[in-house]
């Protein structure tokens, strides 16, 4: 830190201010960026944490984006939960691969009580091999965050996706509101926040800072803020989208580590279709977390060969684990 005062962290964003950050000159904010984000993280590592579908398809949820949704035809096939061996399989795996984190998701509206002992069971145990563990299951009680929470569960996904104002164009079995309260749920229980959202559904730069607007006001910020590039799903309406600008999407990175500078911000979903170019820059404008591994829950992510690659030729890390569970 060299002697400098840390940017303290704000929980009273305006949408103008925000807007200004994000439309200065491209240089000036990455500048920025890069600023608050060594302020913070040691610029060179990289968290990693890996995903495993738990329970795929059948979501009865209408999300434009997504392949798992029962609305559409997009011939991902429907799973029951896996079994808590299976689970931990993956988890040992994921261990071997380099991920300090294990995202465990499942495709509901919300889980079922009698599911919850199952779920406790996965958190425990991954927690006890050394990993830190995720869930995302949808909507979540008090009282199922509390079980969760109890059961060692560290963080909880669960996206905000956009907007309050594009919210509807992209989904209508749920709202925005819903969204919140159960993030609120998941702070309450005590467990740390996940919570993102997508680029590429044919939202307006306005949306994507509105976006980070309402996550940077939330107290506590989002421990972990995944910002994900749309794969486009043959099947979903968002199927034929456009791409979202590569460098509005660096931006957007900026921002969230500027408005954030202590959460870790997640280069997510569209790995897999970026230039290890593209994927410099997300980290330069202070990204630091990726997922690992072939597949993300239903589609594909670069493998290993590739990430390694990726590092040595940035000269990038991983992280080690900070917070060790148990
Ligand atoms: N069903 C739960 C829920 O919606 O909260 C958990 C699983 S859901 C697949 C987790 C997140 O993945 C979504 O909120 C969305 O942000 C992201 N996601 C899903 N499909 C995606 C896609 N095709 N491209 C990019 N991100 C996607
Ligand atoms: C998040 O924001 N991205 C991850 C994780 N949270 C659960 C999911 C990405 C899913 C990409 C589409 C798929 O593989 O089905
Ligand atoms: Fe269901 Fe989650 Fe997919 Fe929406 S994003 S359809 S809630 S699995």
């Amino acid at each position: 830190m060299h002697g400098t005062q840390k940017t303290a962290l704000r929980h009273d964003w305006k949408l103008e201010k925000a807007q200004a950050i994000f439309g200065q000159p491209f240089n000036d904010l990455i500048f920025e960026a890069q600023t608050v984000h060594r302020q913070f993280f040691d610029a060179n590592e990289v968290q990693v944490s890996t995903l495993l579908s738990i329970k795929t398809g059948g979501c009865p949820e209408d999300c434009s984006y997504c392949s798992q949704s029962s609305h559409f035809d997009t011939g991902v096939e429907a799973t029951k939960l896996m079994d808590v061996d299976e689970v931990l399989d993956g988890a040992r795996r994921a261990k071997e691969g380099g991920a300090t984190r294990y995202c465990m998701g499942a495709a509901w509206r919300s889980p079922k009580d009698r599911d919850m002992d199952d779920l406790c069971d996965m958190v425990s145990q991954v927690r006890d091999m050394g990993l830190e563990t995720c869930m995302t299951l949808g909507m979540l009680t008090d009282t199922q965050a509390q079980r969760l929470a109890d059961a060692g569960l560290d963080y909880y996904n669960h996206n905000i996706d956009t907007s309050r104002d594009y919210y509807d164009q992209i989904i209508t079995t749920r709202t925005f509101d819903d969204r919140l309260e159960t993030l609120q749920n998941v702070r309450e229980a005590g467990m740390k926040v996940c919570c993102g959202g997508i680029l590429g559904m044919g939202e307006q730069d306005g949306d994507r800072v509105s976006m980070l607007v309402t996550l940077a006001n939330l107290d506590p910020h989002p421990e972990s803020v995944p910002i994900n590039m749309l794969m486009k799903i043959d099947g979903t309406p968002l199927a034929q989208q456009d791409d979202a600008d590569a460098l509005s999407f660096i931006r957007t990175i900026a921002l969230a580590r500027i408005l954030m500078p202590k959460s870790m911000v997640r280069l997510s979903a569209g790995r897999e279709h970026m230039s290890d170019e593209l994927q410099a820059l997300a980290f330069l404008a202070g990204a630091n977390s990726i997922f690992v591994g072939d597949k993300l829950l239903t589609t594909k992510n670069p493998g290993k060969e590739r990430d390694s690659q990726l590092f040595d030729r940035l000269g990038l890390s991983p992280m080690p684990l900070t917070s060790t569970p148990a």
